[in-house]
C-alpha cells in the first residue's frame, strides 16, 4: 500500500489529521486498518484445512508483528513521525496478551505466523483467558503473583456471533466465539479463534489469584492453567479442556459441511494438531458428535483418527495428563462410554497393561489415548524424539513404528529478528537481500562477509547499541542500571529445576567467593535471570528468592559490585524477551541432558547472534552440530548417560558435594550468614537440603565441567574479533531454525495443505 493512501485510510479513520490525534485514538486507527487488511487475505482453503488446537497461544504484542507481515511497518512509523508521533509510544499502549505461560504457547504462536507466511490455512483454536497466566512482581524476595487484566476494550479481538451449546455435569452452557486475524508475511491471514462463556464473571477474582474453582460458568476461562494442587482445581482444568475441544469439534464439523464435507470424507477437509495432551479430549468429542451426525461408531473411529494427529512436548513423566476416570464420568460422561470403546479395542489388540488407556485403577491416560487413536506422533527435537522412541514411549513405538516422526521446533524470523532486532535484520538484508526473511536457508550467505574485518566490527557496534536499548530500557521502567561493557549472559525461560537457575546460581555464587577471594576477573558480568514460577511450585520459588537474595548481596558489596551483577527481571514475557534477547551474548541452555524436549529460547538467542553456553539437549544438539565445537560451549552428561543413572536409581549428591570443595563452598553460601541474614531461613535451607539430599536434576556432577566452560568462554570473549565471529557463525547457520522450515516439514509429513 503506497504511503498516500496508508496517510488517506489512518485520517480517514480517525476522522481527524494525525497530529490532532491522540496516540490512542491512532492505536484503535491501526488497528482498524491492519483488520481491513488481513480479512481480504482470508481466503476460503482449497482442500484440508489445519486446526491447531492449544491450551496456550503466547501470541505476543501483535501491532508492529502486524504491520510487518502487512509490509506497512516502515511507512507507518516514518509517516507518524512527521507528524510529531513515536510508534513506540503506541506499541506501548498494546497490552501484552496473556494466553500462554511457556515454549508451547510461543511455539503456537511462531506456527501460526508461518502457517500463514507459507500461504497454508490453518487456525488456532483456544481459550479466551480473561486473566490468562498471572503477572509476576517480587516482595520481600519472593514471588507474588497477581492478576494479569489484559483484555481490553481497545484490541485485537472480535467477538463473533457464533457459539455453541457445551454440555458439562448435565449443565448447558452457550460459548462464544472470539476471533483475531493472524497475519502472514507476505502471505495470507488465518485466524485464531478462542471461545468464552458470557457468565464469566472477573470479579470472582479479588485477592491476589484465587478464586471461587467451584463455580463453572462464572469461573470457567478466568485462567490458566489454574492451581490443580486439590480436586476442584483439577476438574476445573477438565472443565476448560472440554470446553476448548467441544467447541473445536463443532466449528470443524460446520465449517467442513459448509466447505462440501458429508463427515465421511472429513479428513479431506480437516486436520487437527493436537498441542500436547490437552486437547486430547478432541477424539472422543469429535467421534461422539460424528454419531450426532449419524455415523457409526466405528466408521467415526477411523475417520477421527485420520484427522488428528499428536505433538509430544515434555518427557517429564509429571507433566504426562492422567485423569481419574471417576472425574470424567461426572463432568463429561457422554465421552465416558467412549473412552472404554477406545480401550477396549487396544486391551483387545494388544493385551497389555502397559499401553492400555485406562489403566487398572482407572486411570486415563490421556496420551496413550492420542498416539492410540491418531495417525503421527511427533517430538520437537532430534533428540527428544529418539528418547520418546527409544525409553519414554518405547512400547509404543514397537507398536507403531510408522507413527513416530520428529518435527525440529522452530522460531519465526518476523518477530525474532525484524521485529525484535531490526538493526541486525537491516545489517544482514543489506549484505545479502532480504530472501533471508521468507527464506531463512539464504542466511548462510551471511557467511561469507564474515571474513572482513569490518563485518566483525558492525556486529560488534549492533551488539552494543542492543545492549544500550535494554540498559536504557531496564532503567526506565525498572530502575535498573546495567554495564553495557560488561558481558550480558542470560538464562531467560519458566523456572524448573531441570532447567537448572539453580546451576546458573551456583557459578555465581562462586564466583563472588573468588572475588571476595582476590581473583579479580578480567571484566564484569552482568548474569539475567527472567523467569516465572508456577505458583504451587515451592523448590521453584525458594530458586528465585535465592537468586534475588544473592543479586542483593552482590550488589551491596562494593569490590564484588564491579565485576559482577545479577539481575532477575520480574514478569519475563514476550514483550521483554523482545528487549532481551537480542542484547545477550551468551544463552544460558543448561537443562540436565535428556529433559529439555527442545527449547526455542535457544533459537532466538542464535539467531541473535548470542553463543550459546549449554548442554548437549533438546534442539543445542542441533545447534551444536551446525555451528561446530568452535562456536559453542558444550558441557556435562550425555543423555543416555542421565537415563542410565536414573534406571540405576545410583546418583548420590552428597558425594560430590563431599569431593568437590568449590561446589561445597557454593552450596553452603546459600545458608551461610551472608545470605540467612538477607534472605529467608525457611527458603534457602529448603534449596539447600534438596540439593543436598536429592538433587534430582543433577547440578553437582556437571558442576565442575560448567564452571570451567563458562570461564573459558568469558575468555575468549577478551579476543573481540574472534568473539564476533562466533556470533556471526551463529546467525548465519541459524536458517535451519525458522518455523518456516519446522511447518514444511509438518506439511509434507502430516498434514498435507495446499498452499493459497
Ligand atoms: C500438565 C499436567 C497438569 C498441569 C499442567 C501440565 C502442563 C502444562 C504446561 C504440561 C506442560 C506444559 C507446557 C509444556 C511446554 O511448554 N513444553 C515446552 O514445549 C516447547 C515447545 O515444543 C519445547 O521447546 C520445550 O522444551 C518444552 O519444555
Amino acid at each position: 500500500m503506497p504511503v498516500e493512501h496508508i496517510k488517506l485510510v489512518l485520517e480517514t479513520t480517525l476522522g481527524k489529521s494525525i497530529a490532532d490525534a491522540t496516540n490512542e485514538e491512532i492505536y484503535a486507527a491501526l488497528i482498524n486498518i491492519v483488520q481491513g487488511l488481513a480479512a481480504n487475505k482470508n481466503k476460503i482453503p482449497h482442500g484440508r484445512k489445519l486446526y491447531y488446537i492449544s491450551a496456550e497461544f503466547l501470541i505476543g504484542k501483535l501491532l508492529s508483528n502486524n504491520m510487518i507481515n502487512l509490509g506497512i511497518f516502515d511507512d507507518v512509523r516514518d509517516l507518524l513521525k512527521e507528524y510529531g508521533k513515536d510508534i513506540t509510544d503506541i506499541e506501548e499502549l498494546e497490552l501484552e496478551p496473556s494466553l500462554g505461560n511457556g515454549g508451547l504457547g510461543r511455539l503456537a504462536a511462531c506456527f501460526l505466523d508461518s502457517l500463514a507466511t507459507l500461504g497454508l490455512s490453518g487456525d488456532g483454536i483456544g481459550l479466551n483467558y480473561h486473566f490468562g497466566l498471572f503477572k509476576q512482581t517480587f516482595k520481600n524476595n519472593l514471588q507474588t503473583e497477581i492478576p494479569d487484566h489484559w483484555l481490553s476494550p481497545l484490541g485485537w479481538l472480535t467477538r463473533t456471533g457464533e457459539g455453541y451449546d457445551v454440555i458439562m455435569a448435565g449443565k448447558k452452557y452457550h460459548s462464544t466465539m472470539y476471533d483475531l486475524y493472524v497475519t502472514g508475511y507476505k502471505g495470507r491471514a488465518n485466524k485464531l479463534h478462542l471461545f468464552d462463556l458470557d457468565t464469566v464473571d472477573d470479579t470472582l477474582i479479588a485477592d491476589g489469584i484465587g478464586f471461587n474453582k467451584k463455580k463453572i460458568s462464572k469461573n470457567l476461562t478466568l485462567c490458566l492453567y489454574p492451581d490443580d494442587s486439590d480436586d476442584d482445581g483439577r476438574k476445573l482444568r477438565i472443565y476448560q479442556q472440554y470446553f476448548m475441544v467441544s467447541n473445536a469439534a463443532h466449528l470443524i464439523i460446520e465449517e467442513s459441511l459448509s466447505r462440501g464435507s458429508d463427515l465421511h470424507d472429513l479428513f479431506d477437509y480437516a486436520v487437527i494438531q493436537i498441542n500436547d495432551t490437552h486437547p486430547t479430549m478432541v477424539i472422543p468429542e469429535l467421534i461422539r458428535q460424528l454419531g450426532e451426525h449419524g455415523i457409526n461408531m466405528t466408521e467415526a473411529i477411523d475417520i477421527v483418527s485420520k484427522c488428528c494427529a499428536y505433538t509430544n512436548h515434555t518427557i517429564l513423566a509429571e507433566a504426562l495428563e492422567k485423569w481419574p476416570l471417576s472425574y470424567l464420568e461426572e463432568i463429561v460422561p457422554q465421552l465416558v462410554p467412549i473412552i472404554e470403546v477406545l480401550d477396549n479395542r487396544i486391551r483387545r489388540k494388544f493385551n497389555d497393561e502397559k499401553v492400555a488407556i485406562i489403566d487398572s485403577n482407572d486411570t486415563v491416560h490421556m496420551a496413550r489415548l492420542d498416539i492410540h487413536y491418531t495417525y503421527s506422533t511427533n517430538g520437537v527435537a532430534s533428540l527428544h524424539t529418539e528418547i520418546l522412541k527409544n525409553s519414554e514411549l518405547k512400547d509404543f513405538y514397537n507398536l507403531y513404528p510408522e507413527k513416530f516422526n520428529n518435527k525440529t521446533n522452530g522460531i519465526t524470523y518476523r518477530r525474532w529478528l525484524l521485529q525484535a532486532n531490526p538493526e541486525l535484520a537491516d545489517y544482514i538484508a543489506k549484505k545479502i537481500g532480504p530472501g533471508f526473511i521468507r527464506y531463512s536457508e539464504e542466511l548462510s550467505d551471511f557467511e561469507v562477509y564474515l571474513n572482513q574485518e569490518d563485518t566483525l566490527n558492525d556486529l560488534l557496534t549492533i551488539k552494543k547499541v542492543k545492549k544500550t536499548q535494554l540498559a536504557d530500557y531496564l532503567l526506565k521502567t525498572r530502575n535498573i542500571t546495567v554495564d553495557t561493557e560488561s558481558i550480558f549472559d542470560m538464562q531467560t525461560k519458566r523456572l524448573h529445576e531441570y532447567k537448572r537457575q539453580q546451576l546458573n546460581l551456583l557459578w555465581v555464587i562462586k564466583r563472588y567467593l573468588e572475588i571476595k577471594q582476590g581473583l579479580i576477573p578480567k571484566r564484569k558480568v552482568t548474569v539475567f535471570f527472567g523467569a516465572k514460577a508456577a505458583p504451587a511450585y515451592t523448590i521453584a520459588k525458594d530458586i528465585i528468592h535465592a537468586i534475588i537474595v544473592i543479586s542483593k548481596i552482590i550488589d551491596a558489596d562494593p569490590v564484588a559490585s564491579k565485576y559482577l551483577q545479577v539481575v532477575m527481571v520480574d514478569n519475563y514475557n514476550v514483550t521483554l524477551a523482545e528487549k532481551m534477547i537480542p542484547a545477550c551474548e551468551f544463552s544460558e541452555q543448561i537443562s540436565l541432558a535428556s529433559k529439555e524436549a527442545s527449547g526455542t529460547g535457544n533459537m532466538k538467542y542464535m539467531l541473535n547472534g548470542a553463543v550459546t553456553i549449554g548442554t548437549e539437549d533438546g534442539a543445542n544438539v542441533e545447534i551444536h552440530n551446525f555451528v561446530g565445537d568452535k562456536n559453542i560451549y558444550i558441557f556435562g552428561m550425555q543423555s543416555d548417560e542421565v537415563i542410565k543413572a536414573y534406571e540405576k536409581g545410583s546418583y548420590n549428591s552428597k558425594s560430590y558435594y563431599k569431593k568437590d570443595p568449590v561446589l561445597k563452598k557454593a552450596v553452603d553460601f546459600l545458608v551461610g550468614k551472608e545470605a540467612m541474614s538477607l534472605g529467608n531461613k525457611e527458603n534457602l535451607k529448603r534449596l539447600y537440603d534438596e540439593l543436598l539430599n536429592k538433587d534430582w536434576f543433577m547440578t553437582f556432577p556437571d558442576f565442575s565441567e560448567y564452571c570451567k566452560v563458562r570461564e573459558k568462554a568469558y575468555e575468549d570473549y577478551e579476543d573481540r574479533e574472534a568473539f564476533a565471529k562466533k556470533c556471526g557463525i551463529n546467525i548465519a547457520r541459524a536458517g535451519f531454525f525458522s518455523s518456516d522450515r519446522t511447518i514444511k516439514e509438518y506439511n509434507n509429513d502430516i498434514w498435507h495443505l495446499e498452499a493459497n
